[in-house]
């Protein structure tokens, strides 16, 4: 899954994609260089951003969802249910929604009547909050219930089981060694019996461990982060470095595979 944000501050690619042949043109590069889907998204998530208003929202990413969906499939990374059904409309096949469908009381209906592939993240609070939710008695246990839980509320509310992926939620309510933890563990959420999706692309826990401030740095962090994922389960990587994670992922699927192949039955 290749990241394009279409916003002015997000945390790596925020205005560089200003112009709708920009954006356009970055989707195209990534689905070349073997990006699957595109994920579009209009509202940095980063801790302590600021809510933007939908119709903000929904003008940012709309034209580049109408434009890509033409050529290659696009995911709507939002929270609200209105800019995701207009996404819908526009042509988007997947809904990534990192409030795990709690944030827009509308979005669990709009998943049920549209049945999309939908991605339920873990988080807690909000973007601008969330770091003072970074509290757990059992980090994994807790994470595991919260996502049964956003599962179980998306098929009451009509979505197909297998339209649905989970994601960790990393960097979400989570502290850099609470991310650690997480990524180490995959296999307890891949136990929730659906596919998931695992976004660690230059983020600041890779920074927190190698001392980088500048995310323009965080490249081979990355890689390091998106082999553990694979090897522990990962089934979607969402990542602004598609030729270069593509590479990353399949070598790392290619040594587990090969592990699988030779253990005795
Ligand atoms: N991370 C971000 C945004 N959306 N969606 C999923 N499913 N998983 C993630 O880990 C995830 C996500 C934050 O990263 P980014 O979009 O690069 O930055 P920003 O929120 O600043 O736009």
């Amino acid at each position: 899954m290749g990241i394009l944000n279409v916003t002015p501050d997000s945390f790596y690619d925020g205005g560089r994609y200003a112009t709708l042949d920009a954006a356009v043109a970055r989707g195209m590069n990534m689905a070349a260089h073997g990006a699957d889907i595109v994920d579009v998204g209009g509202e940095s998530t980063r801790p302590c951003a600021k809510p933007v208003p939908e119709e903000v929202e929904a003008e940012r990413v709309l034209p580049v969802v109408r434009a890509l969906a033409e050529r290659i499939p696009v995911s709507i990374d939002t929270r609200h249910a209105r800019v995701a059904e207009a996404a819908l409309d526009a042509g988007a096949v997947m809904v990534n929604d990192v409030s795990g469908f709690t944030a827009d009381p509308e979005m669990l209906a709009l998943l049920g009547r549209r049945r999309p592939l939908a991605v339920a993240m873990h988080m807690r609070g909000t973007p601008e909050d969330m770091m003072a939710h970074a509290r757990y008695n059992d980090l994994l246990g807790e994470v595991v219930a919260e996502l049964r839980a956003r599962m179980e509320a998306a098929l009451a509310a009509g979505l197909p089981e297998d339209h649905l992926f989970l994601d960790p939620g990393i960097g979400f309510a989570k502290t850099w060694r609470q991310c650690l933890t997480l990524l180490d563990r995959l296999d307890l959420l891949a136990a929730l019996g659906r596919p998931l999706v695992v976004g660690v692309s230059r983020k600041s826990f890779i920074g927190q461990v190698l001392g980088v401030l500048n995310p323009e740095h965080r490249l081979f962090g990355t890689a390091g982060a998106v082999a553990v994922a694979v090897a522990r389960g990962a089934r979607v990587l969402r990542v602004h470095d598609v030729a270069e994670m593509r590479d990353v992922a399949r070598v790392a699927h290619a040594i587990v595979r090969a592990s699988e192949e030779v253990a005795p039955a």
